[in-house]
């Protein structure tokens, strides 16, 4: 028994979803943080990527978060997604990211943006050169070169996948000692820059040697794995989190490319980070919020003609297509959508971004319904995602 779709306005009544992008907890939208204090107070400008993909832009915007300090956002493109702004390259000509201004000076580096802010706003707890920090900073690039080694070389002679990956476990190693080395879940005694410096990459890691290399990084080493659950329990760090799907597809062009061993694990981790089951994946562990599928629901009617526009599908056909998804989210109602709308609607699926579009958990939601609903009619894939560009994310397309 298959239902109609609901119409926007119908699917409008369903979610009072709100955010609060000023002053409420870490988000991805907002372009102003104030924390409760006023405009005049704002000293600082970050510059980061639109999609929330750059790690290193990820570490200054936990910092600034946790530190509560009130900042303005502007977001800038990534060459692998689109072209990058003239204004952004007259201030910073390599245009890389991030950039920060801090009272009218502008300062490039991650690390050296950090440093600075410490000296204007004091350290989160340990500082960029206090020497509990310096050695877990170095460890934090020995892990780095690990990854990369492993994931980003192309296989030159047999066995060299599993020495990369014995060697980056012998790293690995290392990491859970020196997470062992105090009794709180984090680097250090308490949260602490140390645990922002690792954050963004170890991030990135999970997803990627989980869908890669069939290694999953948060289940097999103990002591990471709850530094991950405690950094779970910080809103500033779910605000910046990502999931698996939207990782090992910004990660290819990022990096030059990233290498699958074709493992059974590997495979089955493939499957499953593209096609679903999307719960249960380790890429989050914290209990889901109430209201996931109102966030999701909200964001796709606020962005709902440029997600129709962007689509290969004809504008009309696409739009019933996707209020049967939605109307299948919200209600569980089996909604068919008419045939040939398998292809469309997975096209949208692989596009979700957290967290620029939306949380965790929402995502999960919306790539379901998306999914469900395909399948009624067909088994086709979208168009795959391109690995040496991502221009097909250009956000140009979604600029109102
Ligand atoms: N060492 C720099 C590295 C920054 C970096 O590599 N940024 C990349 C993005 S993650 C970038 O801006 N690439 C240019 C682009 O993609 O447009 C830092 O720590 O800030």
């Amino acid at each position: 028994m298959t239902v109609s779709p609901l119409s926007w306005t119908e699917l409008e009544a369903l979610t009072d979803f709100q955010i609060e992008p000023v002053n409420g907890k870490t988000n991805a939208q907002a372009r102003l943080r104030l924390f409760g204090q006023s405009e005049a107070d704002v000293r600082v400008t970050l510059y980061r990527d639109n999609h929330g993909w750059c790690p290193y832009c990820q570490k200054v915007w936990l910092w600034l978060e946790e530190m509560r300090v009130p900042y303005r956002i502007e977001k800038v493109t990534m060459f692998c997604y689109g072209e990058k702004e003239s204004w952004y390259k007259r201030k910073v000509p390599s245009g890389m990211l991030p950039a920060l201004e801090l009272d009218g000076q502008m300062i490039t580096e991650s690390d050296d943006i950090l440093v600075a802010l410490e000296r204007v706003f004091g350290t989160l707890k340990y500082g960029m050169q206090d020497p509990q920090v310096l050695p877990l900073r170095r460890l934090e690039r020995l892990l780095f070169r690990a990854w990369c080694n492993w994931l980003c070389r192309p296989p030159m002679f047999p066995g060299q996948d599993k020495d990369s990956r014995r060697k980056f476990i012998q790293v690995v190693q290392q990491v859970e000692e020196a997470i062992a080395a105090t009794s709180s879940p984090y680097f250090l005694d308490d949260f602490s820059t140390a645990d922002v410096i690792f954050t963004p990459y170890v991030e990135r890691m999970n997803a990627s040697l989980f869908y890669y290399k069939g290694y999953s990084l948060r289940e097999e080493n103990p002591r990471m794995s709850a530094w991950f659950d405690a950094m779970e329990t910080r809103s500033t760090y779910r605000g910046t989190q990502s999931d698996f799907h939207t990782h090992v597809h910004d990660l290819p062009p990022q990096m030059g490319g990233c290498y699958a061993n074709g493992s059974p694990a590997a495979i089955a981790n493939q499957t499953r980070v593209d096609e679903g089951e999307w719960f249960g994946l380790p890429d989050v562990m914290y209990p889901e919020p109430d209201n996931a599928k109102q966030e999701a629901l909200q964001q796709v009617i606020r962005h709902r003609r440029n997600i129709v526009q962007v689509n290969p599908a004809n504008d009309q056909f696409f739009d019933q297509a996707l209020r049967c998804a939605l109307t299948h989210m919200m209600t569980g109602e089996i909604c068919e959508p008419m045939d040939g709308a398998d292809q469309p609607l997975r096209y949208l699926r692989d596009r979700i971004n957290v967290p620029r579009d939306m949380s965790i958990y929402a995502a999960k939601h919306l790539r379901t319904a998306l999914e469900n609903t395909a399948k009624l009619v067909g088994d086709r894939q979208g168009e795959p995602i391109p690995v040496r560009h991502r221009r097909d994310q250009d956000p140009a397309n979604f600029r109102a």
